[in-house]
């Protein structure tokens, strides 16, 4: 059969689809689209993302990415959601097409392809689909009663700025265990990795997450704690949640991690705003809102809106790149 590069979207697919998909895109269209593997995971796959836009030194980066935590299905969605709306409206969308000629893309649907997977294919664990760490191998820490043993690593608290202070535990059970060390895990190393090979031109950084309804800034650590240029942080953040609400008026609210949810480190965006210097970097959480008791599982026909009425706040930090 021909090349299809649509994927049908408000369904989930494993990471092997998603992988081959994004090869099909770049192989056939070439000059819009390469595939770049950042890395290894854990279990030996592949982190693999896709670049968007011809490669030129005056050009702003931007990187989005999803999928750091397993069993947020609707992060990696809407990523892919991305994906395909830059392929397939390129040439009907002046917007898309202008991105494309301004700036360079890049976009990781799934940073956690081990935990990903473990989540979709488990059987035997009732639990699995709620895995949220990757599966990096078992370390033990006496826990008071016994020498307690545990695969996983909290990826968004495994990078190295105020590395293991607040929000994380050093208990390898737990579901926010920061690791043995800063980077110790290949999947955060290879996007923190990839991340400064950028530096200088990695101008917006976006992880999506799941769930909450945010729109979080810098810095997460500790209240009243910012970069110099919060103000701009803050309008922009403002802007885009007003945008993304004008579609189905759904309510983001915006802030710093312990001004609107908690206080944690270790996570991507705080260090890539403290060391990248990274001008918009924000980790949104989608649909729905924190009241949700099982958010992770969205109703199939959300998929789409969530990912279109976040494409609409993403907008609003591209636009404020391609003008600045
Ligand atoms: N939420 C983020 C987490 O890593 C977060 C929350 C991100 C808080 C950034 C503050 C700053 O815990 C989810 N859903 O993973
Ligand atoms: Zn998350």
């Amino acid at each position: 059969g021909g090349f299809v590069s649509r994927l049908r979207m408000g369904e989930y697919y494993s990471y092997n689809v998603l992988v081959t998909w994004m090869n099909r895109i770049a192989e056939h269209l070439p000059n819009l689209a390469q595939t770049v593997d950042i890395g290894g995971t854990t279990e030996g796959r592949r982190i693999i993302g896709i670049k968007f836009g011809r490669d030129a030194p005056d050009k702003k980066i931007v990187v989005i990415d999803a999928g750091i935590h397993s069993r947020e299905w609707t992060a990696i969605h809407t990523a892919s959601y991305f994906i395909n709306l830059i392929v397939n409206s390129r040439e009907t969308d002046s917007q898309i097409a202008s991105y494309l000629d301004h700036l360079v893309i890049y976009i990781f649907p799934v940073l956690n392809p081990d935990g990903y997977e473990f989540t979709r294919t488990e059987r035997t664990n009732p639990r699995a689909r709620m895995w949220r760490k990757s599966r990096s191998l078992e370390d033990c820490r006496f826990d008071g009663i016994e020498n307690a043993c545990c695969k996983g690593v909290d990826l968004n608290r495994n990078f190295g700025f105020r590395w293991g202070e607040i929000g994380s535990s050093h208990y390898p059970c737990s579901e926010t265990y920061h690791g043995k060390s800063a980077f110790s895990e290949p999947e955060s190393k290879a996007l923190a990795d990839f991340l400064t090979s950028l530096k200088g031109r990695l101008t917006g950084y976006i992880t999506l997450h799941a769930y909450s309804q945010l729109w979080i800034y810098s810095y997460s650590h500790r209240k009243n704690t910012y970069a110099p240029d919060i103000a701009d942080t803050r309008r922009v953040a403002e802007k885009a949640v007003a945008k993304l609400s004008s579609l189905y008026g759904t309510k983001f609210n915006y802030g710093t991690g312990p001004e609107i949810i908690y206080a944690f480190s270790g996570g991507s965006t705080d260090w890539a705003k403290e060391t990248l210097k990274v001008q918009y970097s924000y980790t949104i959480e989608l649909r729905p809102t924190y009241e949700d008791w099982n958010g992770f599982v969205l109703d199939r026909n959300e998929l789409v809106p969530t990912a279109k009425e976040t494409w609409e706040g993403v907008k609003v930090v591209l636009d404020e790149i391609e003008g600045t």
